[in-house]
């Protein structure tokens, strides 16, 4: 299977998150993508679609803080990652907010997304695998691989958190809506609920957005993916959400990937983007299903029973040691 990953997707590198009371070691680190290109024998170089097809998706001032915010969060005499502390929950709107903390709570939903001088970098490139698989897929692929990483499902059009700035599905998606596919298809199976994915394309009947995920009611993003998220106007019904407890094993997750597999050939969709993240896998450091390295292949040929052109963008999955070969098992299956 072809698959796209740019270099400069290497350089965000954050010291630290801040969740469950404290600071521990960022989880989302470069030695993810290198043993995802170990096991799967490299990457081609993605072709630089430049910043339209992001844009399409995100905010431009979005684009702008994601650029901007390391240099601020300097220049106000700061050391160490760019990170929120306060978050406008009683109402998001336009506001002319000129201190670094004020825009970096606007912008995010969490302060485990650090923001460092590379991360737009490492970002614009991961859009770029994205992209350049969705090309791929388009002119004749039968499926394609991005290694996104940084990841992208928790990025809406305007915000980051969970690891994500741009929004790598919703980018393919939506670049294979601009190239004249009338529908397109998302299928989530990363541990976590991608809720930036969910948000932008809520009022949207021309893109599913379907999730398998550990239960908000007790997991991260703990706001989104509760099963009654359905979608709202010409996107009612666009959007399914199957949350499934701790422990999770492949029967009960095939199964409800199997719904979501049924809605979507039911949709009509031209190609299908898939969100995969590996923190399904039973030994993953800060998640509790458990799916073993084998049940990914058994995944990923149920999905190509589709028989839809397929993108799959890389999300999360944090055991590095089992991290190549769990994406190897995945790939194998189409
Ligand atoms: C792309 C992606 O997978 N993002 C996930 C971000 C999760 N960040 C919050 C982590 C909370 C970890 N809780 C640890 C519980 C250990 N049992
Ligand atoms: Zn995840």
């Amino acid at each position: 299977m072809r698959s796209f990953y740019a270099p400069a997707q290497a350089t965000h590198a954050p010291q630290r998150e801040l969740h469950n009371g404290g600071f521990t070691a960022y989880a989302e680190v470069p030695a993810r993508a290198a043993a995802i290109l170990a096991a799967i024998g490299g990457a081609e170089a993605p072709r630089d679609h430049g910043v339209a097809p992001i844009a399409a998706v995100h905010d431009p001032a979005y684009l702008d803080f994601l650029r901007d915010a390391p240099a601020l969060w300097a220049a106000a005499g700061r050391s160490g990652d760019a990170i929120p502390y306060a978050f406008p929950i009683v109402g998001r709107r336009p506001l002319a907010l000129s201190r670094i903390d004020a825009l970096l709570g606007a912008h995010a939903f969490d302060a485990t997304t650090p923001l460092t001088p590379d991360s737009w970098t490492a970002s614009y490139g991961s859009a770029q695998s994205a992209l350049a698989a969705t090309h791929a897929v388009l002119g004749g692929e039968r499926a394609a691989f991005a290694l996104c990483r940084p990841p992208g499902h928790h990025a809406g059009r305007d915000y980051c958190g969970g690891y994500c700035h741009l929004n790598t599905a919703a980018i393919a998606a939506q670049a294979a809506r601009d190239a004249g596919i009338a529908k397109v298809a998302i299928l989530d199976i990363d541990y976590h609920h991608g809720t930036g994915t969910q948000d932008i394309f809520w009022a949207r009947g021309d893109v599913l957005y379907a999730s398998v995920h550990a239960d908000p009611a007790t997991d991260y993003p703990f706001y989104w993916g509760h099963a009654d998220e359905r979608g709202e106007d010409e996107g009612e019904g666009a959007t399914l959400n199957r949350p499934l407890p701790h422990g999770t094993r492949l029967d009960a997750f095939r199964a409800a990937q199997g719904e979501l597999l049924e809605a979507i050939a039911g949709f009509g969709a031209g190609l299908l983007v898939v969100s995969f993240g590996a923190d399904t896998w039973e030994g993953d450091p800060i998640s509790d299903f458990a799916l073993t390295t084998a049940n990914y292949q058994v995944l990923a040929r149920d999905i190509a029973g589709l028989g839809l052109p397929t993108v799959v963008a890389m999300e999360g999955g944090y055991a590095v040691e089992a991290l190549g070969a769990n994406v190897a098992s995945f790939l194998s299956g189409f």
